[in-house]
């Protein structure tokens, strides 16, 4: 086993094995340290509370493996991962979450549920499902999640992700086709920058040639990501460091010529050293989130306070052309007045001639 070098924040002391490398998020220095890819498949729901993330899950692996429900609070509250048997053999793994990138959601929160969420994926994360109700208006907010997540693993990430739109009952291919065409400019970018990777799911229905046909159009998307990736999940450091840890659990596991009690310490040694690092990597998230939704905060208050101010002098240009066109009329009532009183005079002129 190929194990990304360097360690991990946490780790009592380097080692020699594993070298030195700081911790950073950025996802594309580790790509040639990710071992051979594996045939599975890992997937992760992202997206904001009640747009479908656990029902499309359920549709995904074909039962009720997450609580799917109306409701104002989120049900999911923590990640949970699933996994379903393919008919060409490979398992594929989905993680639901609770919505890990939404500015409502405290970072501290977040960053525990991120760390979760990888540990989860710790062979990689092949795509990253951004679930959107085809139903509801797709706000800049909605745009802002996904610039937070790029923000946050590194441009990489994107190669990853498909917009999934739930609700397909409701609405149909042509209707999102028609929506997607017509959309603001905000969400043309982002199906842009997805490179129309865009899939539509209809949760509610019982047909199962349609289950069937959503899932078959989702792993195709999905395979046509893996290939464009070279078959290579998404990874950085923070994946790396997580891997490195259950690397040696299993060293542990596969320890031979110790005694039990020997393994026993050794087992509680490295339960001990993953929780450090765990919860270094969760602080290093939760800096890392604060800072990336502070600065996308700053962003969307400076988009917000530019189009105040632009529909605050297009007002004003309209007050402006109101007041000259006021202007302009008494202007050419005042002609018209003079012209008539002219003609009046001419023709009082002319009977006096006469
Ligand atoms: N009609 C319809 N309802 C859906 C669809 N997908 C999800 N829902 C409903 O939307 C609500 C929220 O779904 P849920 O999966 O819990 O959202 P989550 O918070 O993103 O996990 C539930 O009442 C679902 O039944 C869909 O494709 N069609
Ligand atoms: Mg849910």
């Amino acid at each position: 086993m190929r194990v990304p070098h360097g360690p991990c924040p946490g780790l009592p002391s380097p080692d020699k094995k594993y070298g030195t490398i700081q911790f950073a998020m950025g996802g594309s220095e580790y790509d040639d340290d990710w071992e051979l890819p594996s045939a599975d498949i890992t997937v992760v729901l992202c997206g904001k509370l009640g747009c479908g993330k656990s029902a499309t899950g359920n549709s995904i692996v074909g039962r009720e493996a997450f609580v799917s429900e109306y409701s104002h609070a989120s049900v999911t509250s923590t990640c949970q991962l699933a996994s379903t048997a393919l008919k060409d053999g490979r398992t594929l793994n989905v993680i639901d979450t609770p919505g890990l990138f939404e500015m409502t959601i405290t970072s501290e929160d977040a960053g525990k549920e991120i760390v979760k969420c990888m540990s989860m994926a710790k062979d990689g994360i092949h795509a990253v499902l951004m679930v959107f109700s085809a139903t509801s208006r797709f706000t800049r907010e909605d745009s802002s999640t996904i610039e937070t997540i790029k923000e946050f693993f590194g441009e990489k990430i994107v190669d990853h992700m498909i917009l999934v739109f739930t609700y397909g009952d409701l609405v149909g291919e042509n209707k999102l086709k028609s929506m997607l065409n017509n959309a603001p400019e905000y969400l043309q970018k982002t199906v842009e920058l997805c490179k129309n990777r865009v899939v539509l799911f209809d949760n509610m229905t019982k047909d199962r040639w349609l289950q069937e046909k959503q899932l078959e159009n989702l792993l195709d998307v999905v395979d046509s990501v893996n290939t464009n990736n070279g078959g290579k999940p998404f990874s950085d450091q923070m994946l790396a460091c997580i891997k490195e840890a259950h690397a040696r659990e299993q060293e542990v596991h596969d320890a031979i010529g110790y005694t039990e009690e020997q393994i026993s310490e050794l087992k509680k040694e490295i339960q001990r050293t993953r929780d450090e690092q765990l919860a270094n990597i969760t602080n290093m998230v939760e800096e890392k989130l604060n800072i990336t939704v502070d600065k996308l905060q700053q962003q969307l208050m400076e988009e917000q306070n530019a189009r105040l101010e632009a529909e605050r002098l297009a007002a004003e240009a309209r007050l402006r052309s109101d007041e000259e066109i006021r202007k302009l009329k008494k202007r050419l009532e005042k002609a018209q007045q003079e012209n008539e009183e002219f003609r009046k005079m001419a023709s009082q002129h002319k009977c006096s001639i006469l």
